[in-house]
């Protein structure tokens, strides 16, 4: 690659590829930290960190204790943990997410380090609704603006409600879902800031000010200040932003899109990710005239994290932040000390559709990638998945003497292909291409699972269309995640490799 295509790919959008939805942000000096919704997920709610805005490196998750949250075999796909808010304020960093699941609701969590510890949970039954946000006005009150619960001033500290819940704004023109509420003081207006429409083709993102952060609020003549519903933009779906100014003055929006491909309806796999848009303000609006694919180069020195390496040889004590797990990991189903440098899984559902499968997995963050791991299955049976949910995933599944590939989507379980192998461990390979063209019943991408000989050849044992692992088929608010799993007894993996590939 050239010098000057490497510069362009490096300002690419989305900023945070992959399964990565509903991104708030603050500054605190030249530092900026996001976090996102996780869902079924464990640990949850991603921390990441940036000096420029367009490079992020994830610090951690801040709900890495099951003290913190309660994701329970109740918690199915695409429930749990939902749209958080991160703000900055008194010397702390504030947290505050909804649990849906039964018993959860909105808490808030608290921490001096971004990276953590987060403190535990301030519960606040009597905020009600999803979304939830928070603002302190000039007297130091705290504002809790939410969807469905309208507005409320809280006690941060105890999580007591000052009064009952208002309601606000409901958006502009009883669209569907007036939903992801900030509320911010900027210049002499407060603003309130809403997504519109759904999260799906119609997503927009609408605005409306007053003088006080109860409002009343006056629509912008100009609602919905950005969407992309309707037009032919790659990036589909935009809207659950959040704002920010950089330090030079300048104003940035991030938020959640998603790249449908393949032909008609079109299909996204790899989740809602979290792009950047600059913003203007013009009259004391904000304007952005629709996100970039490649952004703008900012006035500020680009500062790129470290480059993410292709392997992961297991050998830290904790496993690194980006893999996540289905609602709990307990040690004694996953561990990197039993057996030095290698990942242990130990199962406890024989399959991916139980909702306790033990999988260590991170988001699949690109549209083309090569994926390998190295198992011993002598002590049971595991192997290498794409997971969208319980119903929806492709596994290459190894137990002593045999590969296997499975498909599950919806009501069918099928074993693809099969062969034996030698005993001892295997290779497993999973590689994420392009679908060859159909016309409108193209689909978005092929995914071919299959062995590596001893000499290092490819022996596909199957190839699977990418839209049965789509939002668009399974629905739900996740997207695609990669990773090793135990179906039976222990299985070892020695390491496990993710390629970014060309499309
Ligand atoms: C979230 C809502 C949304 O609560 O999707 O796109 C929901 N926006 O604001 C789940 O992420």
């Amino acid at each position: 690659m050239s010098e000057t295509l490497r510069a362009a790919a490096t300002l690419a959008n989305p900023v945070i590829p992959g399964f990565h939805p509903d991104p708030s942000v603050c500054r605190v000096g030249d530092d900026y930290y996001l976090v996102c919704s996780s869902f079924e997920y464990f640990p949850a709610i991603p921390v990441f960190h940036s000096r420029d805005l367009v490079h992020w490196t994830q610090l951690g998750n801040a709900l890495d204790r099951p003290s913190q949250l309660g994701l329970t075999a109740a918690t199915l796909s695409s429930g749990g943990i939902y749209a958080p808010t991160l703000r900055h304020h008194d010397g702390r960093f504030w947290l505050i997410v909804t649990n849906v699941t039964e018993g959860g609701g909105n808490v808030l969590f608290t921490a001096t380090d971004p990276a953590g510890p987060w403190s535990d949970p301030v519960r606040l039954p009597g905020v009600p609704g999803i979304d939830p946000d928070l603002a302190w006005d000039e007297n130091g009150t705290c504002w809790c603006t939410s969807a469905g619960g309208g507005q409320v001033r809280i006690d941060p500290y105890t999580g007591e409600t000052l009064g009952p819940p208002r309601k606000v704004w409901a958006g502009t023109s009883g669209a569907l879902a007036p939903e992801a509420p900030h509320l911010y003081r900027i210049g002499a207006y407060w603003y309130l800031l809403i997504a519109e429409g759904g999260t799906e083709r119609g997503h927009s993102v609408s605005i409306a000010r007053g003088r006080t952060p109860d409002g009343p609020f006056e629509p912008c003549p100009d609602n919905p200040v950005l969407t992309h519903r309707g037009t032919h933009h790659p990036v589909q779906n935009t809207g659950h932003a959040d704002l920010v100014q950089a330090p030079d003055g300048s104003w940035w929006m991030v938020l959640l899109g998603v790249r449908p491909r393949g032909g008609t309806p079109g299909w996204h796999v790899l989740g809602r990710e979290t792009f950047l848009a600059p913003v203007k303000w013009v009259d004391d609006w904000p304007v952005v005239d629709e996100v970039p694919s490649v952004l703008p180069v900012p006035a500020w020195p680009l500062v790129p994290g470290p480059a993410e390496e292709v392997r992961d040889d297991f050998d830290l004590s904790e496993l690194r932040p980006r893999w996540i797990s289905v609602r709990d990991r307990p040690a004694e189903y996953c561990t990197t000390k039993e057996r030095s440098g290698h990942l242990t899984l130990r199962a406890r559902g024989d399959s991916l559709d139980e909702p306790d499968v033990v999988l260590v997995g991170r988001r699949q963050e690109h549209l083309a990638c090569r994926v390998r791991a190295l198992i011993d299955p002598a002590e049971g049976r595991g192997g290498l998945a794409v997971r969208l949910d319980e119903e929806h995933h492709y596994e290459i599944e190894a137990a002593e003497g045999e590969v296997r590939v499975l498909s599950r989507v919806g009501p069918l379980r099928t074993v693809v292909g099969s062969r034996s192998v030698p005993t001892g461990p295997v290779v497993l390979r999973l590689q994420i291409s392009d679908a060859p063209d159909k016309g409108p019943r193209t689909g978005p991408d092929i995914l071919t699972l299959g062995v590596e000989e001893p000499d290092g050849t490819f022996t596909p044992l199957g190839e699977l269309d990418g839209r049965y692992l789509s939002t668009e088929v399974a629905g739900g608010f996740t997207g695609r995640v990669i990773g090793l799993y135990a179906a039976a007894g222990t299985v070892h993996f020695d390491w496990f490799d993710y390629e970014p590939l060309v499309p």
